[in-house]
Formats: structure tokens, C-alpha cells, sequence
């Protein structure tokens, strides 16, 4: 496989709605897709990472900038027997995974395509359908939670994550509780605390939560062991998990009883396949987290998820919770079960609607081949 040629662009795309988490809010989105020319075939990827670096340290332009300089020249022109060799190519850049795995995954696509089985199945993907959860950020009131809750219960999502910070934590969890006595609730903290308020998040051990996503420092493992020894609640670890390295760590000091396994975050494909895989052996179940993406995003998102370990309901929901119109067809759509079918067409199964793309592109640039 030989990469022809590679186009970055960036669109603006407007959410429905806010979404606030500890670290603020976003509305309007860069996204930056990757679009790989590999033998005549384009492959999508998107880079994952936000605006700002308030979740982690890339953004969208710390993104171009490592692309166009660095990993484009790395990887163009050259021949690849898979896109996981891709992978091992961009390993002299340090850090930057979301805008690796932009890259990578756009490569990923490419192969299934040209060897004809969707990208579920290269990936080694088992599932004919995955089940999904809703994301729900902080709201203006505790009634405006509640009905959105409500909301997507009735649309069928499996389980529900609310976003928390101090002022917004026990007292939520307990009106949501008193109102949902039943369903598969978890928070989601995004280190808004200090382990000097672990006496605070033990209260939540009250509500019987599936787990408690990153809730101390972004950069930490070691006080999340010391954490979980304090807490009945699982701790699910989300913003340190970058590689399988660093997950390897976390499960060795017991810092996290469950991993959320973002593409982006861990680098792409090969790598997220190989935290699925340590986190299997070791007996630790992983769901699929999401970062607000485009369809682009999300389609590489739900075939990553029908690998066997993913055995909760991810942060993977409708296209039409997030957008207006999204930029693939068909767009990504929920059974009322809580459910989504995998697609079983070549590649990513949904297919980029260039003319929509084109529309919302404010900045694009191809990179030729030299060879
Ligand atoms: O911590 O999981 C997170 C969105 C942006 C940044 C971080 C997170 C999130 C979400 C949203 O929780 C998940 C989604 O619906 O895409
Ligand atoms: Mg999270």
C-alpha cells in the first residue's frame, strides 16, 4: 500500500447544543480530518483533539502543525504492508496520539477497503452490534438533567454518564437516583478533584454508580490506586491512558477496576487494540469513550467497539444527538434498543458526504507525493 497523497482539512461544525464538562464548555467544533490517498483508494481519519488543550495538550492546531510538519513527511509516498506499520513509522514523534491516530486511521480505512471487509472485521471486531450510552454534560438546572435523562432513556441508550464538579456531585447523583432508582448510572469528573476530597467522593459509594471516571489529576495514576482503595465505586480511568504502557501501569498499582479506551487518545488503531487486549487478559472491561466527533470520528469509534472486551455501553450515540446534519451517510442511528448495527459494507461502512465536508471546510491542504 502506498500512500499517494494527504489531505488535511478543517471543518467548523456547530453542536446542537453546548456541552459543559469541569474543564468548560464547547459549541462550536474544528474538526480536522485526515483523508489518506493509499493505490488509488481514500481512506478517513479524524484527529480527535479539541479546540483547546483543556483535556489534554493537543488541539486542533497543535494538530495541523505536527501533521504538516512532521508526520505527513514521515509517512507520504512510502510503501506499507499495513496501516499498522503506519503506526510504528510516526513512533520518532513523541506524544500527539489524536493526531497520529488521525492519521493511522484514515490508513486503517483505506486497507478495508482494499481488501473488501469492513473495518470491524480487519480490526479483528466480532460484534454485529454495539451497545451505547449518552454523555449528558453539566446542565443549568438539576430539572433540565432530569428530563434530558429522561430523553434519552426513552430513546433506548443503556446507560447514562452525567458530568460532575465540585457543587455538582452528590446532590445531582442523589435527585437522579430518587428519580431513575434503576438504570446504569455513572459519573464522569474529568479531575476536577484532589485526593484531599476523597471523603466527598466516597459519599457517592450511596448510589451504587457503575464507575467513576477520572477523578483526580488528568496526568495521574498513582493517587487513583490510593483513591480506589478508599472507594467501593470502581475508578474508570480516561485522560492518563494514553498507551498500553501506561495502562499496563495503572492495572499493575490497581489505580482503575475499568478503562474507557479512546482512539484518539491512545494513538489510533494498533494501539487502542492493544490496551482492548491487556485489559481482556486482565480481566478488566473497557468501553469506547467519545470526544464530541464528527461522523468521521464516530464511524471509526463503533468499529472499534465490536471488539470482544468492549463489554459496557460506550460514550457512542447517534449522529443526530450531536448535529444537525452530519457529514457521512447514512448518518450513525440508535435502535430503540440502545444499540447500533455495525455496518457490513467495506472500510468504514458509512460514506463521507464530500459535498457537506467541502461546505464546512475553512482550511485545507493536499500533500503531494514526491516518489
Ligand atoms: O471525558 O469523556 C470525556 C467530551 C469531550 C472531552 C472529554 C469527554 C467528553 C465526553 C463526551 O464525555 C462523549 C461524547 O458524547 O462524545
Ligand atoms: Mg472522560
Amino acid at each position: 500500500m502506498k500512500i499517494e497523497s494527504i489531505c488535511l482539512r478543517e471543518l467548523r461544525m456547530r453542536l446542537k447544543a453546548p456541552f459543559e464538562t469541569s474543564f468548560g464548555a464547547t459549541q462550536e467544533r474544528r474538526i480536522l480530518l485526515v483523508e489518506a490517498q493509499v493505490d488509488g483508494v481514500s481512506g478517513w481519519g479524524e484527529v480527535t483533539a479539541g479546540e483547546n488543550p483543556f483535556f489534554s495538550s493537543e488541539t486542533t492546531d497543535t494538530a495541523w502543525h505536527v501533521l504538516k510538519d512532521y508526520l505527513v513527511p514521515m509517512v507520504l509516498g512510502r510503501e506499507f504492508a499495513t496501516a499498522r506499520e503506519v503506526a510504528a513509522a510516526m513512533t520518532p514523534v513523541r506524544g500527539h496520539p489524536m493526531t497520529k491516530g488521525g492519521l493511522e486511521n484514515a490508513v486503517w480505512d483505506a486497507e478495508a477497503q482494499q481488501k473488501k471487509v469492513p473495518l470491524a472485521r480487519l480490526l479483528g471486531g466480532e460484534k454485529t452490534e454495539i451497545a451505547c450510552g449518552v454523555s449528558l454534560g453539566i446542565q443549568k438546572s438539576l430539572d433540565a438533567l432530569l428530563e434530558k435523562i429522561e430523553t434519552e432513556l426513552a430513546a433506548g441508550y443503556q446507560r447514562v454518564k452525567v458530568k460532575i464538579k465540585p457543587g455538582w456531585d452528590v446532590n445531582v447523583v442523589a435527585a437522579i437516583r430518587a428519580r431513575f432508582p434503576q438504570i446504569r448510572l455513572m459519573v464522569d469528573a474529568n479531575s476536577a478533584y484532589r485526593l484531599e476530597d476523597a471523603a466527598q467522593l466516597k459519599k457517592l459509594d450511596d448510589y451504587y454508580l457503575m464507575m467513576i471516571e477520572q477523578p483526580l489529576a488528568w496526568d495521574d495514576i498513582y493517587e487513583h490506586a490510593q483513591l480506589q482503595t478508599q472507594l467501593q465505586t470502581p475508578i474508570c480511568l480516561d485522560e492518563p491512558i494514553t498507551s498500553a504502557r501506561v495502562a499496563a501501569a495503572a492495572l499493575a498499582l490497581r489505580a482503575c477496576r475499568i478503562i474507557n479506551i479512546k482512539l484518539g487518545r491512545v494513538g489510533g488503531h494498533s494501539e487502542a487494540r492493544k490496551v482492548h487486549d491487556l485489559c481482556q487478559s486482565a480481566g478488566i472491561p473497557v468501553w469506547c469513550g467519545g470526544m464530541l466527533e464528527s461522523g468521521i470520528g464516530r464511524a471509526h469509534n463503533v468499529a472499534m467497539s465490536t471488539l470482544p472486551n468492549f463489554v459496557l455501553p460506550g460514550d457512542v450515540s447517534a449522529s443526530q444527538r450531536y448535529w444537525n446534519q452530519d457529514i457521512i451517510e447514512p448518518e450513525v442511528e440508535v435502535t430503540p434498543q440502545g444499540t447500533i448495527r455495525v455496518p457490513t459494507t467495506p472500510g468504514l461502512g458509512y460514506r463521507p458526504r464530500r459535498d457537506l465536508i467541502e461546505k464546512l471546510t475553512v482550511r485545507k491542504e493536499s500533500f503531494p507525493s514526491s516518489a
